[in-house]
């Protein structure tokens, strides 16, 4: 399994052969893999070890392997350190400096093995049976797999809502990624956040709707954009169906029901044609329904009544 090219060397190190079985479906996270070299050393000698890890592909599409040097502990020792696989550097520390060249390897095709190797050096202060520990991490990462979330809907109870009361958005959102994802979803009145909400676990195609009460007590009259924002996951690339925009909505004095800014007997009028209906029936007016209990009843005509003969200033 170790080949020791350099004698008397003394070297121990984390041997296992790790086999990674990629899953045509990756569940729920990138598929990553960590170990830890412990490499023991004599100065001004160099150790090179081959095969003490093997990354074998049973993907059954080729699959991009990204590596990535995670822990220079006692780096200070070495005076290089170099990770290679299959002849292709990955991480390369000379110098004392760490510069990390964290590498790709491109399309590792199904049932090709990845061979590591380490080609270390200690430096020349360094005290014989020195240890270093480095710390690697190994991302598989395949172009046919993505993470994408989408605002797929959007949908307001009213178009017109009455200062003080409130109003729901329904949003909708899909995972048309390959991966399990959780993610913030933020709706937003003009730049003002109506609220957050974290959507946790949706599985691959699944959609789920999120309902956001805007309570507008204390929003100045007025149109407002509705929109929502699903964060953008790392990795992803299609962001553009990542945000909704989804009409305007106007804030007017409670019981102008039909928006023109004025309460007065037209509304009344308008009132009255939905009054004793509930959410889904045909008579049903969402603007009319202003405490947004979906009924519309008496106590909506309170309210209009109460403000009737008034106009936005
Ligand atoms: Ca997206
Ligand atoms: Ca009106
Ligand atoms: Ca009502």
């Amino acid at each position: 399994m170790k080949t020791k090219v350099a004698a008397a060397i003394a070297a121990t190190i984390v041997i296992s052969v790790v086999f990674v079985a990629l899953m045509p479906r990756i569940p729920s996270t990138l598929a990553q893999l960590s170990w830890t070299d412990n490499i023991s050393f004599y100065r001004d000698v160099t150790a090179v070890y081959t095969d003490i890890r093997k990354i074998t592909s049973n993907e059954t599409i080729s699959v991009d392997v990204r590596v990535y040097l995670t822990s220079t502990e006692n780096m200070e020792f070495l005076d290089y350190y170099r990770l290679s696989a299959n002849g292709t550097d990955f991480i390369i520390i000379s110098g004392g400096e760490i510069p990390l060249s964290n590498g790709t390897y491109y399309g590792l095709e199904p049932s090709q093995t990845l061979y590591f190797s380490i080609e270390a050096k200690g430096a020349s202060f360094v005290s014989e049976h020195d240890t270093a520990s480095v710390g690697v991490r190994v991302d598989f990462w395949s172009a046919a797999y993505e993470h994408d979330v989408a605002i797929t809907g959007m949908n307001l109870s009213k178009s017109v809502v009455g200062q003080g009361y409130p109003m729901r958005v329904n949003v909708t959102v899909e995972n048309q990624g390959n991966f399990t994802e959780t993610f913030d979803v933020t709706c937003f009145a003009n730049t003002t956040i109506i609220g957050t909400q974290t959507v946790t676990d949706l599985a691959i195609d699944e959609s789920v709707t999120l309902t956001f009460a805007w309570d507008t007590a204390g929003i100045p009259y007025g149109n407002y954009t509705i929109n929502a924002v699903a964060d953008t996951i790392p990795e992803e690339t299609d962001t553009a169906d990542n945000s909704h925009d989804d009409g305007t909505v106007l804030v007017t004095i409670a019981g102008d029901v039909n928006g023109d800014k004025t309460v007065n007997t037209l509304d009344l009028s308008i009132l009255s044609q939905a009054y004793g209906s509930s959410r889904g029936e045909p008579r049903y007016n969402p603007a009319a329904d202003i405490d947004e209990n979906d009924l519309v009843d008496v106590m909506d005509l309170f309210i209009l009544a109460r403000n009737l003969g008034t106009a936005v200033p």
